[in-house]
């Protein structure tokens, strides 16, 4: 995930002396406020809002943004994985209507529960981007998603100072009843690129992509995208959902942090 090491020595020499520059601006930021008015350190800020991004790169990597492609890079084909046509007859009628019907929910630890249509969601401020799906079965694809932003509708639903995983609940249960679910924390909900996507490739979102919209989480593996939101939930803990890992594949075993 990680960029690749450069072959050139001399820049990989300023590349390190440049982070350590940077993390050393950062270092002094946090604990000298009273150096803020003598002038070498007014010079130090000017550099540091040059190169904040990168700096915060090497102290926060969980904030860094996932790469993000071009229309050249599109994959031709993109995989369906797991479920590709939720059973249940709650979802086959919605499918049927166009999901005319469809509502999210939004509740749990939240002073505004809520419930949208496809087009509320669609009106909150969205965010367009192309980025790689990597699945742990071993494929990747490239696709541009269009969803509305996780943090603006957290905004308006207005979290509790309790809350602190946002999960989501699908609508496709296996074939021995236990449904699909995922979880996020506030970092990643607030991260830019994490969106309720309702469109890829310019279409609205086909049904074996997760129909009417699905999670991206773009720093994370394809197991974190779920697909078919039915509910939001804003929880304390997911202790107390299905096996109590914070997702149906966690339950199972994998990662709670999915992180590439
Ligand atoms: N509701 C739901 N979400 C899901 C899954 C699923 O089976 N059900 N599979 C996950 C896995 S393992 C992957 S790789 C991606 C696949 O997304 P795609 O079908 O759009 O390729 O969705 C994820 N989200
Ligand atoms: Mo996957």
């Amino acid at each position: 995930m990680t960029s690749r090491p450069a072959a050139n020595p001399t820049v990989d020499r300023r590349r390190f002396l440049s982070r350590a520059f940077q993390a050393t601006g950062l270092l002094l930021l946090a604990g000298c406020d009273n150096l803020s008015r003598s002038d070498w350190f007014q010079a130090l800020l000017g550099k540091t809002e040059q190169v904040t991004k990168e700096a915060q790169r090497v102290l926060s990597p969980r904030q860094a943004m996932a790469k993000e492609f071009t229309l050249d890079d599109l994959s031709p084909v993109f995989p369906a994985n797991g479920t590709s046509d939720p059973e249940s007859e709650e979802y086959q009628a919605l499918a049927k209507n166009g999901f005319a019907g469809w509502k999210l929910e939004i509740g749990g630890l939240v002073q505004t529960p809520s419930r949208l249509s496809l087009d509320e969601l669609r009106a909150l401020p969205s965010r367009t981007q192309i980025t790689r799906h990597d699945c742990v079965e071993g494929w990747s694809a490239i696709a541009k998603w269009k969803g509305g932003k996780l943090s603006e509708l957290l905004e308006r639903v207005r979290p509790l100072p309790s809350a602190r995983y946002i999960v989501f609940h699908c609508a496709d249960p296996d074939e021995d009843g236990r449904p699909y679910y995922e979880s996020i924390d506030f970092e990643d909900a607030h991260h830019p690129q994490t969106i309720l996507a309702y469109e890829i490739n310019d279409l609205a979102l086909p049904i074996q992509h997760g129909a009417p919209v699905r999670l991206r989480v773009e720093r994370q593996l394809g197991y974190k995208q779920a697909k078919y939101i039915m509910r939001i939930e804003l929880v304390e803990s997911f202790e107390s959902i299905a096996g109590g890992k914070g997702g149906y594949w966690e339950d199972q075993g994998y990662e709670w942090y999915a992180g590439i």
